[in-house]
């Protein structure tokens, strides 16, 4: 299902690449309907278009996260309610990487041998799935936990 979808969005792409130069009095709403699409079309119920986190909490427990082709360092997280961390991604792989958890809206991207940080707040306890959004490295083993405990 999923490499079908990947292959659909593949055909789709050469398909408006190919009729580029032949549209071009309709390039416009092409690309409109593209977005519209691309947007809708979340890689685990993630999109693209989600903006990175940038905010860094000052104060807030500092919690390293290495990725490398293709996992996590440490994979799992724990936290506790109320807890504020700050999440420093450290991209020690040659492709970039993120280090995602959509239920929370957290997206950290790193280009490869840079660092980011994002901080956020802990508000509710559970197990928060956390992955690397980039099509294919979840799959490829980019995935880890958020454990939030009372
Ligand atoms: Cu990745």
């Amino acid at each position: 299902m999923k490499r079908q979808h990947l292959l659909i969005a593949g055909l789709i792409l050469v398909a408006v690449s190919a009729c580029g130069p032949a549209v071009q009095g309709s390039g416009g709403s092409r690309s409109v309907w593209f977005g519209q699409h691309m947007a809708g079309y979340g890689h685990m119920g993630w999109s693209d278009s989600t903006p990175s986190s940038q905010s860094t909490i000052i104060g807030a427990r500092e919690i390293v996260v290495t990725s490398t082709e293709f996992g996590f360092s440490p994979s799992e997280i724990t936290g506790t309610v109320g807890e504020s961390i700050n999440i420093i991604l450290v991209n020690d792989g040659g492709v970039t990487h993120d280090w995602s958890i959509p239920e929370l809206g957290v997206r950290i991207v790193a280009n490869p041998g840079q660092q980011a940080t994002a901080g956020f707040t802990l508000d509710a306890s559970g197990t928060y799935e956390a992955l690397c959004s980039i099509p294919g490295h979840a799959e490829a083993g980019m995935i880890g936990t958020l454990q939030v405990t009372d």
